[in-house]
């Protein structure tokens, strides 16, 4: 199945006045998810980060609502209680030395004051409250009134606060976050009460989830304050056609201007420009309309890491939104969306503007020291020092939607994205209801809106590692992941898979089989010399399954830094290297001849990184190629040598 891009299967379709309406149907459907531009500065807006150091108090009653049957949003924080000093970005587990806060469960508030500029106090000017996420189900007030409600982690949520806003005095925004976790969360989770046990605590109860990394909490990314005129862009869908020559393409736009009540679509009444400038601002083309194509010839396409010496090539996408008859430049909301044009497609292989590309590349996770979840420049960006490093083309953002920031910098670095939903965990049948599957397509929703127009994103990943051996999953995932397309037919989708080739039964509706599977680790512990003919066999098997092109997701061994055994012994910088060298073996032998099943590799984990305490687990898990710290384990080398090769 080849991923032609949905605007030309709509002009293909033309003659056919049912596949038209048909697929019409289908591009307005396309604008009815509210998705959430990233706020930037232009000649019509402003930012203003709110982020820093924020009050902040534990809800340590014992059935967690003091905040609510007290009313904490009301006053300022300091006035119905103790505050510490949080972070904000930050998990606010590891920054003090309690344990009641690293391990809380339950309500925590924070809050913080700000002064607005004179400046935005005028008629023509809107202005949102935008937090790019907190975990997990947050509340937000302004100046005590409620103005927003979000349920999910790692996705962003804003609110129009004009009216809430004070210009004579300070401003108070107040954010209660709750990081419980639920059989109908995503991720899931359980609480388990030791209610009539005498043997515990009174009241004693404890949080558990079945996924492999710590459940950190808080407001993770930044918060801010911008502005916009009255009538603003508000949603900006992008998809492209690029010609087997390379010699032209077409960038399809679909734009929403919404107006000060969120009315949409009235196109009749607004003046849209839309123009197309290079990566040096020279104008390629312009159009106008809410709709539409540019045509850009001899474009710079964009290619990842390894296919061309011309990595990571964005335009500029400028839109101009305006009301007919008012069109001063203060009326016109000016928008710049980066854009990189390239096709995506899948065959017999994963393909990018038609060439066949391997995915060399690690799982990743948003985990540093301190900060926990919490988004950090300097962490960022030494991770993508890191994987240039390595020489890695790609990563998936497991097991979640990562900052917006970080999925910028793909595009400008040419990594390619496994774009994936927080559905990790999903191991038991009471995961797999109605509630959780109603909550995973807005996650979907939310997602696909946010990150539709990132050219780093060649795939959507709707979870890792779900019971898809249980009979309801076929049917779940079918939705699911039906769901993804409807919203976004460029790209594949797929979920990634530790059920067993003969026992799944929700791969059937997948693009590219994703899987996971940790030969000489959790199968044949300490036994190298079974990898190569083990894995084989089993790669071979899936293929043989769904005659579908796969990639190997997650391998790999734990290795303590410092550890050395010759032979090697799990655990050691020895043993990793051991075994990659045997998986390597296999990958050759799967991704080259006439028959390549295998469409790529990506080692588990990029780092160390933090998660629940377990006998399984000594500080962390330690499947990193570098510590924690960012520091090499040997095997980084390795893998090093390996992937520059590629
Ligand atoms: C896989 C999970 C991943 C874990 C990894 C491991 O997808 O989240 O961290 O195993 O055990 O099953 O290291």
């Amino acid at each position: 199945f080849t991923f032609k891009t949905f605007f030309a299967m709509k002009s293909l379709c033309c003659v056919s006045l049912f596949c038209y309406v048909t697929f019409t149907l289908l591009f307005y459907e396309i604008r009815d998810v509210a998705g959430i531009l990233y706020p930037q500065e232009s000649e019509s807006r402003e930012v203003k980060d709110i982020s820093g150091r924020w009050r902040f108090r534990t809800d340590n009653s014992s059935s967690r609502d003091a905040g609510f049957t007290q009313r904490w949003w009301e006053r300022g924080l300091e006035e119905s209680g103790p505050v510490i000093d949080m972070p904000v970005p930050a998990s606010y587990n590891d920054i003090t030395q309690e344990k009641n806060i690293r391990d809380f469960v339950g309500w925590v508030w924070y809050e913080t004051n700000f002064f607005l500029p004179k400046s935005w106090n005028n008629a023509n000017t809107r202005v949102w409250l935008r937090v790019g996420s907190a975990h997990y189900y947050s509340m937000v007030w302004v100046n005590g009134v409620k103005v927003m409600e979000h349920e999910g982690g790692h996705l962003p949520f804003e609110s129009d606060v004009t009216t809430r806003l004070q210009y004579v005095t300070t401003n108070r925004v107040t954010i209660a976050v709750n990081n419980t976790l639920t059989p109908n969360t995503l991720p899931p989770g359980k609480i388990n009460h030791y209610m009539g046990r005498d043997d515990y605590p009174e009241g004693y109860f404890t949080q558990e989830y079945q996924f492999d990394f710590f459940n950190y909490a808080g407001i993770h990314r930044p918060v801010k304050l911008y502005t916009t005129p009255l009538v603003r862009t508000s949603e900006i869908a992008t998809t492209y056609d690029v010609t087997t020559d390379h010699a032209s393409a077409t960038v399809h736009y679909v734009i929403n201007i919404t107006d000060g009540a969120e009315r949409r679509r009235l196109f009749a009444n607004y003046n849209v420009t839309v123009v197309l400038q290079s990566a040096n601002g020279d104008v390629i083309n312009k159009t106008t309309g809410g709709e539409g194509d540019i045509i850009v010839t001899n474009p710079r396409l964009w290619w990842p890491v390894g296919m061309s010496e011309d990595v990571g090539y964005l335009y500029t996408l400028v839109v101009y939104a305006g009301v007919f008859g008012m069109n001063a430049p203060t009326n016109t909301d000016i928008y710049r969306l980066k854009i990189g044009i390239r096709s995506v497609s899948v065959d017999s292989s994963i393909k990018i503007n038609g060439r066949p590309f391997y995915v060399i590349g690690v799982g990743k996770h948003e985990d540093w020291d301190v900060r926990g979840k919490g988004f950090d420049w300097s962490m960022v960006v030494k991770d993508f020092n890191l994987l240039d490093w390595l020489g890695a083309n790609a990563f998936r953002t497991s097991h979640y939607p990562y900052a917006e920031e970080i999925m910028q910098m793909c595009d400008e670095r040419g990594i390619v994205v496994v774009d994936e939903c927080p559905a990790v965990g999903m191991r038991s049948a009471d995961n797999f209801v109605n509630k959780t599957l109603t909550h995973h397509l807005n996650v979907i929703g939310e997602l696909v809106t946010r990150d539709r127009n990132h050219p780093s994103v060649i795939m959507w990943s709707v979870a890792n590692e779900p019971s898809s051996q249980l009979p309801q999953a076929a049917n779940y995932f079918k939705t699911v992941l039906d769901r993804v397309r409807e919203l976004d037919p460029t790209r594949p989708a797929t979920f990634v898979c530790n059920a067993g080739y003969d026992s799944d039964v929700a791969t059937a509706f997948v693009d590219v089989v994703c899987v996971n599977k940790y030969e000489g680790w959790y199968d044949d512990a300490g036994r190298v010399e079974v990898i190569r003919k083990r894995l084989s066999y089993f790669l071979n098997k899936w293929y043989e399954k769904r005659g579908k092109p796969i990639i190997h997701m997650e391998w790999g061994a734990g290795v303590i830094s410092g550890f050395h055994s010759d032979p090697s012994l799990m655990y050691t910088e020895e043993y990793l290297c051991d075994v990659m060298r045997e998986h390597f073996q296999t990958f050759d032998s799967l991704r080259a001849g006439s028959n390549p099943i295998l469409a790529g590799e990506m080692i588990w984990n990029f780092a160390d990184f933090a998660t629940a305490q377990a006998t399984t687990r000594a500080y962390g898990n330690r499947k990193g190629l570098f510590t924690r710290h960012r520091q090499p384990k040997s095997p980084a080398f390795v893998i090093r040598e390996r992937y520059r090769t590629l």
